[in-house]
């Protein structure tokens, strides 16, 4: 049956507001500057617009320390400019999906402060405080109440000298974890939702959401076996918590809205009961296994070589997964991760080609997609020369760890951080070839990427053959083919380590996908489970090479795409 939730047709486009567009000069993007710039989303056709936290904030993880959850940080402009953005992407008939962070606030938020000030004041419960480990002194090393790592680098646990604790921050030592066990937070949460879809948002991207639930009693990860699961990962009472943030903020409305939880460490079986839509805890969520494929045993800051079969087989389990119940969220980009054509495709030789080839691997699988900005530009990897060039809080950190913990030589550090540093999606977004990419007349925030020059969006928008022109027509072929939305999913030749192709079937129409994901051209007509024959006077949706008059070769050029359709 053709489903007619809006979110299973939309594109949904992320705008991380840093880097976005500048307004006033002063080098950080703004909300005015995305007000600009809404009927260039338009023309790209996407939907809806996730906009990356602009709430008061010290910028201690550029604004995933949220100091004051009902207001705009004064970088970012005001409450009445946000009015003015949702009023201006509701005249496009596109939607406005917020970041919620609500596993952690900013220590500097009013609820933290409070409940730092005394043991006994009445929100100390409202975060997670806890005595030193049994006979250690607060304070020195090895007395942190569990042995957890915090993902920026160092313990998870911060001393709190004047009241003789230790607090839990999972993230940053200012963004101390919020306790959900407790009910009265769990209720500001839900108060604060419904402020804003009073306010007009029309849903929410819920920042580690599957970590609010932590195992009780709080324990060490050392000594648990290999695969046990993590003490702060999908916790006992995640689903509860989610069936009641459901119930009790999208429970008594009608209209249609959105909810996609980020889950690092989420499995395919537990992303089944996460968007099982009886369930009424989300509709979907971002999983991590595709992004995790081209970590070495070190993780992140030990890169390895992509394997295209693994990554092949993790997407494809995934559409299976979710399948018969659920929805799957389809991306390559966000804020935190490099970018894709530089990291899975070709920036140098290839990069027009193997932009337009990912982005079509990836927009013609069953699900919602989500182009990260300047993902429908080509946007690359920045060149991230010296540790000066960083500034987000998890290579900086990761840096001095290294260099200063672990006495790593800088350069060799630098070498593996280039590869995965979360700065390579944040550098701005490329509009136009003059300097600063068009972002700023300022200086900005962080340095552009130098090909700016040649990358950016006044050199590619309604030119044929363009990035952003095949983008366009990716998002446009959501919207006519039923079967790109409805359609099952049927991986071929699972094992071909350059060919990504599949088909997509609904109601006697099949929608097949074929792309060289390669630096060397690829006869496919002879590979196993094709069955191209059937195929020879098949229409061609979209493809990214010229047509060479009709099909009759089937040597697909280096990355090459072709979206075909029959029935
Ligand atoms: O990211 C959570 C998260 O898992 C990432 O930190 C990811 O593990 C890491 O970046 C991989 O390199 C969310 C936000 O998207 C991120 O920007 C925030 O820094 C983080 O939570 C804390 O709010
Ligand atoms: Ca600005």
């Amino acid at each position: 049956k053709l489903d007619t939730t809006w979110w299973k047709r939309a594109v949904i486009y992320q705008v991380y507001p840093r880097s976005f567009a500048d307004s006033n000069g002063d080098g950080i993007g703004d909300l005015p500057g995305i007000i600009d710039r809404l009927d260039y989303l338009h023309t790209l056709g996407v939907d809806a617009i996730w906009l990356s936290p602009f709430f008061t904030s010290p910028q201690a993880d550029n604004g995933y320390d949220i100091s004051d959850y009902r207001d705009v940080d004064p970088a970012f402009g005001t409450l009445a400019d946000l009015d003015r953005l949702i009023e201006g992407v509701h005249a496009r008939g596109m939607r406005l999906v917020m970041d919620l962070v609500v596993n952690h606030s900013s220590d500097e938020h009013p609820w933290f402060v409070e409940s730092a000030s005394s043991p006994d004041n009445p929100k100390r419960d409202w975060y997670w405080w806890r005595p030193p480990r049994e006979g250690f002194v607060g304070g020195t090393p090895g007395a942190e109440p569990t042995d957890w790592e915090s993902f920026f680098s160092g313990p998870a646990w911060t001393w709190h000298e004047p009241t003789g604790e230790y607090y839990l921050h999972l993230f940053s030592t200012k963004q101390p974890d919020l306790n959900w066990e407790n009910e009265a937070v769990r209720r500001a949460v839900y108060e604060m939702m419904n402020w804003w879809l009073d306010r007009g948002v029309d849903g929410f991207r819920m920042d580690v959401i599957n970590m609010i639930s932590k195992e009780l009693p709080l324990r060490d990860t050392a000594g648990a076996a290999a695969d046990a699961p993590s003490p702060f990962i999908c916790g006992p009472r995640i689903h509860e918590f989610l069936q009641e943030m459901n119930a009790a903020v999208f429970g008594g409305r009608t209209g249609q809205f959105v909810t996609v939880g980020e889950m690092p460490g989420v499995t395919v079986e537990q992303a089944e009961l996460f968007t099982d839509p009886s369930r009424h805890e989300l509709d979907m969520v971002f999983q991590f296994e595709h992004v995790g494929l081209d970590h070495g045993p070190g993780g992140k800051w030990d890169p390895k070589p992509l394997e295209l079969r693994e990554l092949k087989a993790s997407l494809a389990r995934w559409q299976k997964g979710l399948a018969r119940t659920g929805w799957n969220s389809l991306y390559w980009n966000n804020h935190d991760q490099p970018r894709a054509v530089s990291r899975f495709g070709n920036d140098d030789e290839h990069w027009e080609k193997s932009a337009q080839a990912l982005g079509a691997v990836l927009h013609l699988q069953r699900g919602t997609p989500y182009v990260y900005q300047g993902e429908e530009l080509g946007m690359t990897n920045a060149p991230l020369r010296d540790a000066a060039e960083f500034r987000d809080i998890e290579s900086i950190n990761y840096y001095a760890h290294a260099v200063t913990d672990l006495g790593d030589d800088g350069a060799a550090v630098l070498d593996r951080m280039r590869h995965s540093a979360r700065d390579n999606a944040r550098t701005p977004m490329q509009w136009r070839a003059e300097p600063q990419g068009g972002f700023t007349t300022g200086t900005p925030w962080i340095d552009p990427n130098p090909n700016h020059a040649t990358i950016n969006a006044a050199t590619q928008l309604g030119v044929p053959g363009s990035v952003f022109e095949f983008y366009r027509a990716l998002i446009a072929l959501r919207h006519s083919e039923p079967v790109v939305v409805n359609g099952d999913f049927t991986m071929l030749a699972p094992e071909h380590p350059a060919l990504f192709a599949y088909d997509r079937k609904l109601d006697g129409v099949t929608v097949r996908v074929l792309a060289n994901l390669s630096d060397d051209a690829l006869d496919v007509a002879t590979i196993e489970g094709l069955e191209l024959a059937g195929w020879a006077g098949a229409g061609r949706l979209l493809g990214n090479y010229s047509d060479r008059g009709g099909e009759a070769g089937w040597e697909l050029r280096p990355w090459e795409v072709r979206v075909l359709r029959r029935g």
